[in-house]
């Protein structure tokens, strides 16, 4: 019989790379964990019963919450401040952070970023969506923790990870030693480790997109988008293109098989639609442990300073060669334009 690793056990095995390691941070993985599996049983249920649609209510950014968003938002902050490891946390859903001031957590020194459902447009149709959480240590020993120690830069990550609630569920995650991936097993209700030190392919033939706003891009994406559709044999183009609409998904999918994933600014959205602190930062962490690279176009995602909670970032992330390519037509695009003399 194989053997198989549970979260878990793999979460207390991995706490032996960290000698001064408490077991904090595997507790308040383990606790992510745990209410992943509970989300993942409604999102698996939601054609079944009265959770679809729209909850009526808008976050911040303006965009309608569905259900399923809401309720997983109550899940995580649920499990996190039950669990006593984390003092704040900061969700896409929520205007300002949320403070956690109970008995148990007083001595919590982690911080959550959290995307509880991104992709949240594709639950009324059977598609994947995921949840996007980064963990931070606060920097002050005690007392209130502040915005500050909140807005840090992505590269101060101790923890990220994400869950896929696809056609079967996975968690993946890294804490800074690689990444690793794990599958639910829902007869036994485990995540089992079945994508162990996962390692993104260097180059890929993949480009996800929103093409429909192409009329919205810069120049340079409109040149490299161009370039993906050229038919060229040296370096298997025209590549394909495959865009789930779930940004988690997407990235997912080509952590495994190669690819590069794009979300520029567009005329409708200067600086560009994905959030640095949500979704840009925890999928930055993990792809450049899998050994890819993820840009704004110009620099690191995870070197950009968080000026606040719900910041925006363009973004390309994927196959390092892939983000290189992308940033040398952004580059280009930007020296034809500059006036000259
Ligand atoms: P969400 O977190 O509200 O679901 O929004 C983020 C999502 C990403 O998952 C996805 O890549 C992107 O928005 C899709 O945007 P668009 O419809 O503009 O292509
Ligand atoms: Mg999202």
């Amino acid at each position: 019989m194989t053997k198989v690793t549970t979260l878990g056990q793999f979460i207390i095995e991995k706490q032996a790379d960290f000698p001064y390691a408490k077991g904090e941070l595997s507790r308040l993985l383990r606790d992510i964990g745990i209410a992943a599996k509970i989300v993942n049983r409604e999102v698996n249920k939601a054609g079944l019963v009265d959770i679809l649609g729209d909850n009526g209510t808008t976050n911040i950014q303006g965009e309608g919450q569905k259900k399923l968003d809401v309720y997983a938002d109550g899940q995580f902050i649920s499990a996190l401040r039950s669990g006593g490891e984390c003092c704040v946390v900061a969700s896409e859903e929520h205007d300002d952070c949320i403070f956690i001031e109970s008995e148990i957590s007083r001595d919590a020194k982690y911080i959550v970023c959290i995307d509880p459902l991104d992709g949240s447009s594709n639950i009324d149709v059977n598609v994947s969506v995921g949840t996007i959480f980064s963990v931070y240590r606060r920097t002050s020993k005690e007392g209130r923790v502040q915005l500050g120690e909140v807005l840090q830069k992505g590269t101060q990550q101790v923890a990220a990870g994400y869950v896929v609630y696809g056609s079967s569920t996975m968690l993946v995650y890294t804490t800074g030693k690689g990444v690793n991936g794990f599958t639910l097993d829902p007869s036994i209700g485990e995540f089992c480790l079945s994508h162990p030190n996962m390692e993104i392919p260097q180059n890929g033939t993949i480009y996800s997109i929103n093409e429909g706003n192409y009329i919205k891009f810069p120049q340079g994406l409109k040149d490299y988008i161009k370039y993906c559709q050229v038919e060229d044999q040296a370096t298997s183009r025209p590549f394909t293109s495959r865009y789930i609409g779930s940004m988690v998904a997407d990235v997912h999918r080509n952590l495994i098989k190669g690819g590069v994933f794009l979300y520029p600014t567009t005329s409708s959205h200067p600086q560009g639609k994905l959030r640095l602190m949500y979704e840009c930062n925890p999928l930055a962490f993990i792809i450049e442990q899998a050994g890819g690279k993820a840009s704004n176009g110009s620099s690191r995602i995870l070197e950009t300073p968080p000026e606040h909670l719900h910041q925006r970032t363009p973004i390309f992330i994927g196959s390092t060669q892939m983000v290189e390519k992308v940033e040398e037509f952004i580059r280009l695009a930007e020296t034809e334009t500059q006036p000259v003399g």
